[in-house]
Formats: C-alpha cells, sequence, structure tokens
C-alpha cells in the first residue's frame, strides 16, 4: 500500500498521518499545497478536501480519504509494525475513550493556544496575550486530568503499545520549543509519557516537516 499526501510542510495535523504511515513503514508521495495562492481554496482542491483545507490522502485506486486523525486511523490498520488499533472490544473501548480525550479535551485548548502563539504569527498578526493567559490554566486542569489517568496506566488507552491517540498529542504539544504549551507538558503531564511517545522513531522522521 503507498499514497499520496496533499499537504503543506508546515501543517500540524499533516504529521498525525506522517507518523502513524512511519509507524506502519507506509511509503507516501507528498504533494505540495501552494497556500500562498490559496490553492486549498479552488474549486478543484474542494473536490477533494470539501472545507477547503489539507490534509487529504488519495490511492492508486482512487481511493481519497480527509480530516488527519481518520487518515491516520486508518493507515494504522494498513502497512506493517507494531498494532495501533486493539481489536479487542473493552481494549477498543478504551481507546475510543482516549480518542475522545485527545480531541475533546485537549485539542481545543492545544489548538488555541497553537493560533494565538504560531499561526497568528506566520499570518503576520498579533498574538492575544489575554486570550492564551485565560487558555493556559484552561489547559493546565486538562493535565491535572491527564496525571491521573497516567499515574494508573503507561498510556492514554491502558498499558499496551502506544497507540494513535497518544502520538495524536506530539503536534500541538511540539509546536514551539519556547511555547507555554511545550512547558505545560513536560511539567504538569508525566514526564514519562511525554518523553516515550515523542521519543518514537517515527516521530523523529516526521516532527520537523511533513
Ligand atoms: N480537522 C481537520 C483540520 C484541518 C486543518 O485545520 N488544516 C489546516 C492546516 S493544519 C488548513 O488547511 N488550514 C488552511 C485553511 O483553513 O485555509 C484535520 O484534522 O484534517
Amino acid at each position: 500500500m503507498s499514497f499520496k499526501l496533499y499537504s503543506t510542510s508546515f501543517s500540524d495535523c499533516t504529521r498525525r498521518i506522517t507518523l502513524v504511515a512511519k509507524e506502519r513503514n507506509i511509503p507516501y508521495e507528498f504533494v505540495p499545497v501552494d497556500f500562498k495562492l490559496s490553492e486549498q481554496k479552488t474549486p478543484a482542491h474542494l473536490e477533494h478536501n470539501p472545507f477547503g483545507q489539507v490534509p487529504y490522502i488519495q490511492q492508486d485506486d482512487g481511493f481519497e480519504l480527509y480530516e488527519s486523525r481518520a487518515i491516520g486511523r486508518y493507515l494504522a490498520t494498513q502497512g506493517s509494525g507494531p498494532e495501533l488499533i486493539p481489536t479487542d472490544p473493552i481494549a477498543y473501548a478504551k481507546f475510543e475513550q482516549a480518542a475522545s480525550v485527545e480531541y475533546s479535551q485537549f485539542d481545543p485548548i492545544a489548538a488555541g493556544i497553537a493560533t494565538e502563539k504560531v499561526f497568528k504569527l506566520r499570518r503576520g498578526l498579533e498574538t492575544n496575550e489575554e486570550r492564551v493567559k485565560e487558555l493556559v490554566p484552561l489547559l493546565g486542569f486538562k493535565l491535572d486530568g491527564y496525571e491521573i489517568i497516567l499515574s494508573k496506566q503507561k498510556y492514554l488507552a491502558g498499558n499496551v503499545r502506544t497507540y494513535p491517540r497518544d502520538l495524536y498529542h506530539l503536534p500541538y504539544g511540539t509546536i514551539r520549543q519556547d511555547s507555554a504549551l511545550v512547558v505545560m507538558m513536560l511539567t504538569k503531564v508525566c514526564v514519562r509519557w511525554w518523553n516515550d511517545i515523542s521519543s518514537r522513531e517515527s516521530w523523529k522522521a516526521v516532527k520537523g516537516s511533513a
């Protein structure tokens, strides 16, 4: 199996895909989408991603998929390598629980901080420090919950292996080395968990680019 990955090199959501592809030894071809030309908003692009965003993937047989988490989940079932999604119903239920934690507890706040501290600067806009001051304690409360979970088990979904949901924290968790987010992650969350997931070879391979 292989696929074409349509995105930009600075897309953080895209790294959810590339790190799962590395975990599962799946080759891909990167096809750049030019944001400077707003290529992601053209009718041709909307045919592939109706929200005018990246990433999306395309296989030789015509199969296409957008939404980075869904793509990562699909890729986790392809290729070869460590089992990333459990088949046992109880373990799978825990996987879904961890998925929900990443998506609904962590991501909205992490994305808000990333928007203020990184994405706005890329667009030549100023960080709203007041907003950051509101968001950072909120992230802190969420990470208190992580401490409780991770003091009882190795990963968010249990003790077995590293599921995509752990790995999906990496793009926003490391978005800028000096960002408040990283400091929060390293001081509040179980450092063992963070060191474990961020030292994966898959992450080392993709963290600098898509
Ligand atoms: N939920 C989507 C979010 C996609 C998204 O936010 N993509 C960003 C890049 S990481 C983008 O295309 N931004 C440009 C735009 O919205 O015009 C996913 O996970 O794939």
